[in-house]
């Protein structure tokens, strides 16, 4: 019988620590899938971010390092012009890269680092219990603005990828969303272009993939898909930005 699916050789066959309707083992599964079909599974590194994700190396079963907070960027930096016969990538969250990390983000971006970041918007701090992000949206309740976000105080939801994207050094930047099978298969494609310009030595390539955090956006599995689908992205708009 011919085989249709299979489990990727990237990612390990171990229980997973995340919440039920958490996106992010579903970008785990998509960066997998794509290091296995672009055969670089022995070349790849993975630099890990804080949040939810810190233990993504214990899921992908190719070589990876962590990072502290917001530093990915300065850690890929360095291995990629150490080693640049390797393919190296971030994964980080919303607060990792657009917070703490902002300034790793955009100086990277600007120098045009021959890197991919897959960064991963959720609109909230996961792991450290729901505080606002640089990316939460207008009126959303987190554990720092129990009221809703406010812009008058604390500014507007902000557009990585739109900024990014003005930069002349950055090749690639594009949004995608875990809300539907048909875009997941999107976002997967998405991530594969992110890899393939830097295997084609194309430049800084940056994929922003909204994702569910059902725990503190206090919704149900379903809710939260249908929240991304109805308001996030209509802040955060899908397609190719650069
Ligand atoms: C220098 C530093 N400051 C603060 C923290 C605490 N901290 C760990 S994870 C995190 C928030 C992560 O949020 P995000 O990047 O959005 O990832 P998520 O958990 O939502 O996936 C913070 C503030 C830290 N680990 N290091
Ligand atoms: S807190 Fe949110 S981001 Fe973290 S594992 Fe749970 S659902 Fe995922």
């Amino acid at each position: 019988m011919q085989k249709v699916f299979g489990y990727p050789k990237s990612l390990r066959n171990i229980l997973t620590h995340y919440c039920a309707g958490c996106g992010h083992g579903i970008a785990h599964r998509l960066i997998a899938e794509v290091v296995d079909e672009l055969g670089i599974r022995e070349k790849v590194i993975g630099v890990a971010p804080v949040g939810c994700a810190v233990i993504a190396y214990d899921y992908w079963d190719f070589d990876c390092s962590e990072a502290a907070h917001g530093r990915a960027l300065a850690v890929a930096t360095a291995i990629k012009r150490v080693r640049p016969q390797n393919i190296v990538f971030t994964y980080q969250g919303d607060g990792d890269l657009a917070a703490i990390g902002t300034n790793e983000t955009i100086h990277a971006a600007n120098r045009g680092e021959n890197v991919t970041v897959i960064f991963i918007n959720n609109a909230i701090y996961g792991m450290t219990g729901g505080q606002l992000a640089p990316t939460t949206l207008l009126g959303q309740k987190t554990a720092t603005t129990p009221a809703g976000r406010e812009a008058k105080f604390h500014g507007y939801p902000l557009k990585i990828s739109e900024m990014l994207a003005l930069l002349p050094a950055v090749k690639y930047v594009e949004r995608a969303a875990l809300s539907s099978p048909q875009e997941i298969i999107n976002a997967k494609k998405a991530v594969k272009l992110a890899f393939q310009n830097q295997i084609d030595n194309l430049g800084f390539s940056l994929v922003e993939i909204l994702s569910p955090c059902p725990t503190y956006w206090g919704m149900s599995p379903k809710k939260a898909l249908e929240w991304m689908r109805d308001v996030m992205v209509k802040e955060f708009p899908l397609g190719r930005i650069k």
